[in-house]
This record gives C-alpha cells, sequence and structure tokens, in this order.
C-alpha cells in the first residue's frame, strides 16, 4: 500500500465514467473528471512547494473544488485542515497561529479579510473557487499523480475542537483512523455503488467531511452534492435520492413542511441523523410521516462514529445504538475511572482503530483525555440498557450544541465579562424549536447598566455568527454552590421554558 487514502478512497475514481457529483442546475461531474481535479490541486500543491506533512487550511465554500482538495491534500501527502466559514479573522487567527499551515485557502472575496493576518504570520494565501489564483495554478497542472506514500498513522487530517477552558484543540486524525471508521460505517450502513446520497452539511466537520463523503467514496456511489441546507432544494432532490445524512435540525425543518410526505421519499432507503440529540418524538413523528425510522448515530472530532442503530432491527427511538466494528465502548464512574455495572449511568469511554492520534502540539491535554488502558474519555454521559443500546444522557462538558455546531460558554463568557456593564455573565444552553438547543446569556450588571445593542455589535466583529447569543436575561446575581461555583444545571432549569422572538 502507499497511500492508504488515496488507495482506497480515491484512487477507485480514476477511469470511471459514471456521475459523482450531482450539482445544482442539472451539473454533473463524473468520477473521471473528479479524479483530475484530484490529481491538478495535488500537483498544484506540490508545485507551491509544499512538501509531505504540511498543513493546508481551508476556509471555503463548501464546492467541488474543495472536496478536491481534501483528496489532494491526503494524496500529496498532507494534512488537510478544514475550518468553519463562519469564523472571524480574529478567530482564524488562533488555528493559524497554531497550526502553521503551509498555505491557507480561502474564498476570492474574503482574501482581503485575510490578508493582513497572512502577511503578519508568513502564511501563503491562495484563493479557491471561480477566478481564484489556486485553481489557475491548478489549471495548468497535469492531471495524472503519483500518490505520496503514507504509512496508516500518518496524520491525514487535523480537525480543530473547543476547548472547555478556551484554547481550541487541533484532533489529530490519521488515514487509519478515518478508514477504519469508513469501512464500519459502509458495512454497518449497507452503502453500495447503487447509492446516491444527498449532501447537504457543511464540509468542515467530520459528518459533513468524513462520514458522508468518505462512506460514499469507499463503496463508489454517487451525491447530490448542495452547497447547504435550503429546504426547496433538499425537497426537490429527495425523490431522486437514496440516503441523507443530516443533524436534527434538517428533520425537524422538513416536518414543518407539508411537502414532505410518504411519496416523495419513496426512492429513499435510509434517512440517518447524528452530531446532535434526537428527540424521541421527533424520530416518531418521522416514521409516521414518512414509513422510515431514522437511524440514529453518535460520533465526535476525536474518535469520528461510535454506535449506531442498526440497519436491520429496531431502530430505537432516544438512542444512539451500539459500537460499531472493533470500537468499544464503556461507562466508568467519572471520578475513580472504575467500571459501572450495566445499566448505570456514567461517563462514556471508547477504544479501537477509529480514535484520533491526540491534540496537535499538546501532549498534557492528550494524556489527560486519555485513561492508561488506551480509552478517550469523551465527556458525554450515557447508560447502556439491557439489550446494549447506549444512550446518552447528558454532557460533563460545558459544552451547548446548536444545530449540530459545538459552542464552549466559557468563549462567550470571557468576551461578556470584558464588555461595559457586564460585572459577570453565564452563558446556558437552552431547548431550541430549530436548533436543538439556543445559546442563551445571563448578564450581571455592574454599576450601570450594559447597552445589550452594543454588547451584540461588539460580539458580531469578533465571534462566529452561531456563537452569538440568541437571547440576553439580566439578573442581579448567579446562583452558585458553596464552593462559589456557578450552577449552571440552576439556570438550564430556571430558562427551559424561554420563548426565543
Ligand atoms: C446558522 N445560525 C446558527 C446556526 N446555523 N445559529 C446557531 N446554531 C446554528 N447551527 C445562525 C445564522 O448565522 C443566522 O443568523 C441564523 O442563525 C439563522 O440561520 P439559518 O439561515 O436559519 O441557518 P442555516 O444557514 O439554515 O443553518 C442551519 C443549519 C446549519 C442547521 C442547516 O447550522 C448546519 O448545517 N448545521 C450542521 C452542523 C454540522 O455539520 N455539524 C457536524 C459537527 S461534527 P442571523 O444573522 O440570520 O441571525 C460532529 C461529530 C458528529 O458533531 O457526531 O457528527
Ligand atoms: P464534535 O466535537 O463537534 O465532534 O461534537 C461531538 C459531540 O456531539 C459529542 O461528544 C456528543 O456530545 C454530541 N453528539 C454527537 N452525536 C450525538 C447524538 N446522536 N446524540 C447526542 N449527542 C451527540
Amino acid at each position: 500500500m502507499t497511500n492508504p487514502m488515496y488507495d482506497t478512497l480515491f484512487g477507485r475514481l480514476k477511469d470511471q465514467d459514471r456521475v459523482f457529483l450531482y450539482l445544482p442546475d442539472d451539473h454533473v461531474i463524473t468520477a473521471r473528471e473528479f479524479h483530475d481535479m484530484i490529481g491538478r490541486s495535488a500537483n498544484a500543491l506540490h508545485a507551491a512547494g509544499l512538501v509531505p506533512g504540511d498543513r493546508v487550511a481551508v476556509q471555503a465554500t463548501k464546492s467541488p473544488e474543495m472536496l478536491a482538495l481534501y483528496a489532494a491534500t491526503i494524496t500529496a501527502g498532507m494534512v488537510f485542515l478544514p475550518l468553519n466559514t463562519a469564523y472571524t479573522p480574529e478567530e482564524l487567527s488562533y488555528f493559524i497561529k497554531d497550526c502553521t499551515p503551509g498555505m491557507l485557502l480561502v474564498d476570492p472575496d474574503r482574501a482581503a479579510k485575510v490578508q493582513d493576518l497572512a502577511n503578519q504570520l508568513g502564511t501563503r494565501l491562495e484563493t479557491l473557487g471561480t477566478g481564484g489564483s489556486f485553481d489557475a495554478l491548478a489549471a495548468v497542472q497535469p492531471e495524472s499523480v503519483t500518490p505520496v506514500t503514507r504509512q496508516p498513522d500518518d496524520l491525514a487530517a487535523l480537525l480543530y475542537t473547543s476547548g472547555t477552558t478556551g484554547r481550541s484543540k487541533g484532533a489529530m486524525l490519521s488515514h487509519d483512523n478515518l478508514l477504519s471508521n469508513a469501512q464500519a460505517l459502509a458495512e454497518a450502513w449497507h452503502f453500495t455503488s447503487a447509492d446516491i446520497l444527498l449532501h447537504a452539511l457543511p464540509v468542515f466537520h467530520a459528518h459533513g467531511l468524513f462520514v458522508a463523503n468518505n462512506t460514499v467514496l469507499l463503496t463508489g456511489g454517487s451525491m447530490i452534492f448542495q452547497p447547504k441546507f435550503d429546504l426547496d432544494q433538499i425537497i426537490a432532490a429527495l425523490p431522486n435520492a437514496t440516503a441523507m445524512m443530516g443533524v436534527p435540525t434538517f428533520y425537524t425543518r422538513l416536518l414543518q413542511d407539508p411537502r414532505l410526505t410518504r411519496e416523495l421519499v419513496t426512492h429513499m432507503r435510509l434517512f440517518i441523523s447524528g452530531s446532535a440529540p434526537l428527540l424521541a418524538e421527533t424520530h416518531q413523528t418521522w416514521t409516521a410521516r414518512t414509513g422510515h425510522a431514522i437511524l440514529e448515530r453518535y460520533g465526535m472530532t476525536e474518535t469520528t462514529m461510535i454506535t449506531s442503530n442498526p440497519y436491520h432491527g429496531e431502530r430505537r427511538p432516544g438512542t444512539v445504538g451500539k459500537p460499531l466494528r472493533d470500537v468499544h465502548i464503556r461507562i466508568v464512574d467519572q471520578k475513580t475511572g472504575a467500571q459501572l455495572a450495566q445499566g448505570e449511568t456514567g461517563m462514556i469511554e471508547v477504544r479501537g482503530p477509529n480514535v484520533f492520534k491526540g491534540y496537535w502540539q499538546m501532549p498534557e491535554k492528550t494524556a489527560e483525555e486519555f485513561r492508561k488502558d488506551g480509552y478517550f474519555i469523551t465527556g458525554d454521559l450515557g447508560k447502556i440498557d439491557p439489550d446494549g443500546y447506549l444512550h446518552i444522557v447528558g454532557r460533563e462538558k460545558d459544552l451547548i450544541i446548536s444545530g449540530g455546531y459545538n459552542i464552549y460558554p466559557k468563549e462567550i463568557e470571557l468576551a461578556l465579562d470584558d464588555m461595559p456593564g457586564v460585572l459577570e455573565s453565564a452563558v446556558i444552553g437552552v431547548p431550541h424549536p430549530d436548533f436543538g438547543e439556543a445559546v442563551l446569556a445571563i448578564l450581571v450588571p455592574a454599576d450601570f447598566a450594559p447597552d445589550i445593542q452594543a454588547i451584540e455589535a461588539s460580539l458580531a466583529q469578533h465571534m462566529a455568527r452561531y456563537k452569538q447569543p440568541k437571547a440576553f436575561i439580566k439578573m442581579r446575581e448567579l446562583p452558585r454552590n458553596t464552593m462559589g461555583k456557578v450552577q449552571k444545571a440552576a439556570l438550564r432549569q430556571q430558562f427551559a421554558t424561554y420563548f426565543f422572538e
């Protein structure tokens, strides 16, 4: 084997004239054409002087070019580092400083905003997409490519996950991590070359990037590749697709549309949900409306997919199913690490070929999150029922999951505490009909009242839109326990029925 991911996933596109990507406006890209795009992009990375092991950081709109760059980076022996398109230049600067990429690629209309940053850090900046400088470089390269030799444990991707205490951590994922997971998922979900996956997720996270693309690439299917979740586009595409992967918001939004009927989805064989809890009620309503039981699965950036409900057999609402092939989970006492009896609730820990290689340049942080016997501590709380299904019952980590995006309250609290008129703040996630959870900020005013509009305007300058609180509340003081720690659980309970305008 020379390059595990090329050999198993990307190389097989070569010389095939079948459609690989169905794009808006009836455009298609065949497997052969896509392989040519990979070849040209990989050769462009080499021509730009990048060498194996270099990080290639990308903050760009979802497009076939971006997907080809993912495959090209790995084929060229480099490490793909996608970044949320919502990040502000200020947020971007942390990642670029931390991972020191050989190249940063952004959309042409974003280049002016990040040029200063690239200059300051001495990072090579290129633009990706129509009229982009990288596309121009790739266009003059040969399409034939020689994959750079890599070992299964070599890095393929670096994906940042936010830390509870502030600093984001880059999760290092190897060829083998990603391939073993693609193989387990393809088998568990019965993907074949006849599948057409409706792909409307972003490609800067594990769900849209690995779970969706790698499973299809491995099994030789094709994708209806949509730029983002758009209800009309999804409804239009469903009759031509066989499978869809989405976050719960996809399903709740579709359920609100009268066009979602049994007839619309007769061609579909599988609906998959993950990245955030799917309410049992959504599961049941979906089944009643469409005749399909949504298959819920559970994963993390650090581990890619861990458990899945069965393809054949009961897809149990409110559970995330059983461990995937070769993946082991256990429930332990949070403090002692001792394994708990079946049925008891505790920390979920996971071990297997899917588990990442550690956090980029953070050996101590990595050591803290692993047990000595190799189990990774997820930060999620769960229990296993008598039939072996995992139930996620909460999170030990202070994390909000809104529409499938992770938001760390600490990051927002630190920004709010610096605002004029704010003595202190607490940020919590409360139930939201569209996003599952939404960010609510509770402010304790100092000696003068904080100006909420000014705070919103200031946050908008520095912070991605999805992290910004959807509502603000003022309180005289925050509830604290005897140790002086803010009681977030009490706040979540108090505002559980908060009505978002
Ligand atoms: C958009 N907004 C959000 C938001 N998405 N706010 C909070 N949470 C979100 N997830 C903001 C917008 O900026 C906008 O601000 C307003 O909310 C309404 O936007 P919208 O047009 O309704 O949103 P839309 O663009 O349709 O996006 C919603 C979404 C999207 C759910 C389709 O967020 C999405 O694709 N989420 C998927 C995330 C994902 O892939 N997660 C996987 C992580 S991997 P304004 O300015 O209008 O107020 C992982 C591992 C695993 O977790 O297990 O899979
Ligand atoms: P991320 O770090 O973005 O990969 O987010 C991973 C987290 O998403 C997990 O630790 C869980 O808390 C959550 N998650 C993923 N899938 C599910 C699911 N099906 N149900 C509940 N939570 C989930």
